[in-house]
């Protein structure tokens, strides 16, 4: 994580944190959650496979040492990238977590899902169809046409193309779906 200048940490975001350690150990006083707690965490029921697919991968990506459980600190660095963390940083994110297979590169079929998935948790409903959208990212970044998306092309096509980069990080940026989940769970 790193020093980044203390002044883009405001105090919203700092209280926002000590919110998600409180719910963390709240919830998961042993400080590991598994897949199942994750997902009881989160408040998350009922979900399409599509969706519950998304969770998993994503509970795979904080679980950065591979040991099956998430704890605060692999929540906390996930989160604070989340909340925090620079456009490129979080593109980066966003390519492992859709790099399901984790072969180094996203293909038509990962990005497919992973949209579709967001789609379900976001409950929009988008004027261009999942399909559709899928294509248009990849006619725009796939430089090569080699029909897979490298770390590279993935993050110079977010950068380089102001209007898809804008799609990604509204349609797919996990604060909206945090506070989404976050909001639902207290209105319950
Ligand atoms: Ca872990
Ligand atoms: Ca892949
Ligand atoms: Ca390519």
């Amino acid at each position: 994580m790193g020093n980044t200048g203390g002044s883009t940490v405001d105090d919203l975001q700092a209280v926002e944190i000590h919110l998600w350690y409180k719910k963390f150990m709240t919830e998961c006083p042993s400080g590991q959650l598994t897949l199942h707690e994750f997902k009881q965490f989160f408040g998350l029921r009922g979900l399409s496979p599509e969706a519950n697919a998304y969770i998993e991968q994503m509970f795979k990506t904080f679980d950065m040492n591979k040991d099956g459980y998430i704890d605060f600190m692999e929540y906390v660095a996930a989160l604070s990238l989340v909340l925090r963390g620079k456009m490129e940083q979080k593109l980066r994110w966003y390519f492992k977590l859709y790099d399901v297979d984790g072969n180094g590169c996203i293909d038509r079929y990962e990005l497919l899902n992973i949209i579709k998935a967001i789609r379900a948790i976001n409950g929009c409903d988008q004027e261009i169809s999942v399909e559709e959208f899928t294509n248009r990212v990849f006619d725009k970044i796939d430089v090569n046409g080699d029909g897979e998306l490298s770390l590279e092309e993935f993050v110079q096509g977010a950068k380089k193309d102001h209007e898809f980069c804008e799609v990604m990080m509204k349609s797919l940026d996990l604060t909206h779906i945090m506070a989404m989940i976050h909001n639902r769970r207290h209105s319950v």
